[in-house]
């Protein structure tokens, strides 16, 4: 059966903020504490969603949580008014404000681990929210995040959203930043791929020793059997723990896969040789003829992947059969980067074209371009099936942009948080949101 692969980006929030809260995610801690602008963050990646849906790809939008969270901020023991739970917190406890108030489901490759319906034993399409449970930031996202997708994708009889697995160090879960597929042609069942940085029960002492992995193979695996996925069409592979130390959080920050292509560094697995070997049996099994395109050390070092943001790229196919590589503008400011992709069209791989946007607010967080997407492929009855509200076009567009320009600051400082109004002000901008995406009451406050 034909299907596409639709693309959900985040919209960025009105909390945006840089407040260093994530360990290990070397651009969170650089800028920390700089003051941030939300009006640009959200505009910036809007016109990555308008560019891609004039290409002709299937592009949606995932709304931002309602931050700061003053679910959060009851939870640990602030009492009173909602101003007076931001002034006590901001005087007691900010590092828990900036928690509660960061803008972090924009990164939607974190929102859930999706595998389509080719794939699943029930032939309906899975969802399940990444618990997020490495960061405190981020563990308050699944519960809002699965509300949102049950919104969006509500058609029981073809989607199926679990509930995140359980918040805890031995099944920490990260999405779809540490899962790819890699297939044929999007409709025919194809290989999933679970990367994960460690393992609880069976690791043996190959973990990073300088920076926390987040994902484990307990969880990667949980999520393959949620899904109802066969043995014989996944894959599971450990990052390579040094590279987790050169701050490669996510797999996402060191490799991207598209149909039967891997395009990646050539440090980014352990046995990586191994793991080409899987890949490519599993999906000959299937029909397919595994492609990969590995980036070496000397031509580009890993900290230039991680400074560069080169495999935090979207690989996606254009309509007219070309793949493209939608990259950040930091790729051209890497002499070593912007090297390597203006050999592309010297090299003979399946990369077409090179697409720079623009992301610089999201990337001082550590959010490149796939970050910023969570990717699903949906046959034409899934499609139809989706709520049509989320789809950007020129009038969505047209009403999103000017949405931001009435309800978003141009900057936000570590402290302006312990303002009440960016409370009301977030909670005024969501309402108007809400109606313009006709997703219903997903929001706390308008229960
Ligand atoms: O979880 N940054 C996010 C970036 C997520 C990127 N996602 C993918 N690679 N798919 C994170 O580390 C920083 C927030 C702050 O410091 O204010 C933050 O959460």
């Amino acid at each position: 059966m034909q299907a596409f692969e639709a693309n959900f980006d985040g919209l960025v929030g009105p909390t945006h903020n840089y407040a260093g809260l994530s360990f290990g995610n070397v651009a969170s801690r650089n800028n920390e504490k700089s003051a941030a602008n939300p009006k640009a963050a959200a505009k910036q990646g809007l016109r990555k969603m308008k560019r891609l849906a004039d290409l002709g790809f299937h592009q949606g939008v995932l709304p931002p949580l309602e931050r700061p969270s003053l679910k959060l901020l009851r939870n640990v023991g602030f009492t009173g008014t909602d101003a007076a739970v931001i002034e006590r917190a901001a005087a007691e406890a900010p590092a828990l404000l900036a928690a509660a108030s960061s803008a972090s489901a924009m990164w939607t490759a974190n929102a859930a681990t999706v595998s389509p319906s080719a794939d699943t034993s029930d032939g309906r399409v899975h969802f399940t929210p990444a618990n997020l449970s490495a960061k405190l930031h981020r563990a308050i996202e699944h519960e809002e995040t699965r509300r949102s997708l049950s919104a969006i994708f509500s058609d029981e009889a073809r989607f199926r959203i679990h509930h995140a697995l359980p918040g805890t160090p031995a099944l920490g879960d990260e999405g779809a930043a540490n899962h790819t597929r890699f297939c044929s042609e999007y409709g025919t069942k194809g290989v999933e791929f679970f990367v994960y940085g460690r393992s609880e029960y069976g690791g043996h002492g190959a973990e990073p020793k300088r920076f926390p992995a987040r994902q484990t193979l307990e969880a990667s695996r949980a999520v393959a059997r949620l899904h109802g996925l066969s043995d014989d069409a996944t894959v599971f592979a450990q990052q390579l723990p040094d590279v987790i130390d050169a701050g490669v959080f996510h797999n996402d920050v060191i490799a991207v896969g598209n149909c039967n292509t891997l395009f990646c560094h050539q440090r980014a697995f352990r046995d990586q040789a191994s793991v080409y070997d899987q890949l490519s049996t599993k999906l000959q099994l299937l029909g397919g003829a595994f492609n990969a395109i590995e980036v070496p050390e000397d031509e580009v070092s890993v900290a230039d992947a991680v400074s560069s943001y080169l495999f935090n790229s979207q690989l996606l196919n254009a309509p007219d059969g070309r793949q493209v590589l939608v990259v950040p503008q930091e790729c051209r400011e890497n002499a070593r980067v912007a090297k390597y992709l203006d050999s592309l069209k010297d090299r003979s791989t399946s990369i077409d074209e090179v697409l720079v946007f623009d992301l610089r607010e999201s990337m001082k967080n550590g959010g490149g371009p796939a970050c910023l997407r969570l990717r699903v492929v949906l046959n034409a009855a899934e499609l139809a099936a989706v709520n049509p509200g989320v789809w950007i076009d020129d009038a969505l567009f047209g009403k999103l942009d000017a949405w931001i320009e009435t309800h978003y600051r141009d900057r936000l400082a570590p402290e302006d948080l312990a303002d009440p109004g960016l409370l009301a002000e977030s909670r005024a901008a969501l309402d108007v949101l809400t109606g313009i995406l006709g997703l219903g009451a997903i929001y706390d406050f308008q229960r």
